[in-house]
């Protein structure tokens, strides 16, 4: 009976042992493709034979699939329909150690969209990709895309705004730069750097940095319960890159349209022509450990009811309306003038808004149950905790993949 048992528990164990193994080993069917500015759109798609266009891979893509797009300028629009999932999710990114630039001048407008990069499907990320002259936005993740990633892209010189989520839900932009945007024939006064439009909810911006748009920095008009954090926003609202007045010029606009109730945590709106922060008649907005310096016309302007503030600073500007909201722990609640930072003039260095290591608001702050924002001791108010060593303030999300630019 002893060795009929050991026989049967063998039988049973090599039996889950071989399950086990099928599911590891089960293919996935991701396939890594490759487009070259000499390749052709009749390859295979492979390193050594690459596609021509992008749209090529776009059209061929299944989920899980990754397209590497190997350094060169491709003057193409680009509409990606296919479909990811959540487990594998499709990739269009630049090969690593090289930029694509997917480049819209000299383009004959298509007949359907005017969108430089367009996201139809779901669980697509496009990364590290320059993306210029957009006749119109140059990245959109349209009404029928959710879970869209635009993460580390450079997005500059366009028409209209240069990423755009619309009407759609839980979408993701983060580490991109996006600048000089501008929409010369209607005044400037819809091209955000990094816009909504129409309705939505539950999206994401993390680390972006954006300036020189002609309209608002980020603009969460007409979307609820969005997450901005570590974003730097400065000297929107004037015609790119010189001093002329322009669209809205909101570093942060979080409202309009029935939009608001944002959560806003270690941003930096810096110089911009209107307001740093501004409810824009959103309500129950939420702001920790931000910092707004210079803007010209207030740095937070919260009159709507429901708004809390809690940890930020505000330096070289006066506020408008706090009249809607809580306030805790603020510098003009404790009566501090002066942050100390280590420099605010160029927000390209590392060290811009940073605090000196006797700055009066190290230590300041009051814990936020549930913020992101990493405190060392105690929490200091404003955007980048102070640190001789440490890693406090918000916290880069971890790189999905390595590479070297
Ligand atoms: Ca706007
Ligand atoms: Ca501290």
């Amino acid at each position: 009976m002893r060795t009929v048992d050991l026989t049967a528990k063998e039988k049973l164990m090599r039996t889950v042992a071989l399950i086990l193994f099928l599911m590891l080993a089960s293919p996935t069917w991701a396939t890594d493709y490759y487009v070259a500015t000499n390749g052709n759109d009749g390859a295979a798609g492979t390193l050594s034979a690459p596609w021509r266009t992008i749209q090529k891979a776009a059209n061929s893509v299944r989920a899980g699939d990754t397209v590497f797009v190997r350094g060169g300028t491709y003057r193409e629009y680009v509409r990606i329909s296919a479909n990811g999932t959540a487990g594998s999710r499709i990739t269009f990114q630049s090969y690593p150690g090289e930029t694509a630039i997917i480049d819209g001048s000299a383009l004959s407008a298509p007949t359907n969209n005017t969108f430089l990069v367009m996201v139809v499907g779901d669980y697509i990320t496009i990364k590290y990709f320059e993306i210029v002259n957009a006749a119109w936005i140059s990245v959109l993740c349209t009404n029928t895309a959710t879970q869209c990633i635009i993460d580390g892209n450079t997005i500059h010189h366009g028409y209209l705004k240069g990423i755009v989520f619309w009407q759609n839900t839980n979408n993701t932009a983060q580490n991109n730069t996006v600048y000089d945007m501008y929409d010369f024939n209607q005044g400037g006064g819809n091209a955000d750097c990094i816009g909504t439009t129409d309705s939505g909810s539950g999206h994401t911006y993390i680390n972006n940095v954006v300036h020189d748009c002609s309209d608002d920095g980020l603009d969460g008009w007409a979307t609820t319960g969005n997450t901005y954090i570590g974003n730097i926003s400065y000297h929107n609202g004037y015609v790119p890159f010189t001093n002329t007045r322009a669209g809205d010029g909101n570093g942060f606009k979080l409202g309009g349209g029935g939009g608001g109730a944002h959560t806003v945590v270690g941003n930096v709106a810096w110089n911009n022509r209107n307001r740093g922060f501004d409810d824009n008649t959103g309500i129950n907005n939420r702001l920790y450990n931000n910092t707004a310096i210079a803007n010209a016309n207030r740095n937070y302007n919260f009159p709507m009811s429901g708004a809390i503030l809690t940890n930020n600073i505000s330096y070289n500007a006066e506020n408008g309306s706090l009249g809607g909201a809580s306030q805790t722990a603020n510098s003009w609640n404790l009566g501090i003038s002066n942050p100390m930072f280590v420099q605010i003039t160029d927000p390209t260095k590392s060290t811009f808004g940073r605090l000196q290591s006797g700055s009066p608001v190290i230590d300041r702050g009051v814990t936020v149950s549930g913020s992101p924002y990493v405190c060392i001791g105690s929490c200091d108010l404003g955007a980048y905790e102070f640190s001789s060593g440490g890693s406090g303030g918000t916290v880069p999300p971890a790189p999905t993949n390595l590479q070297v630019r």
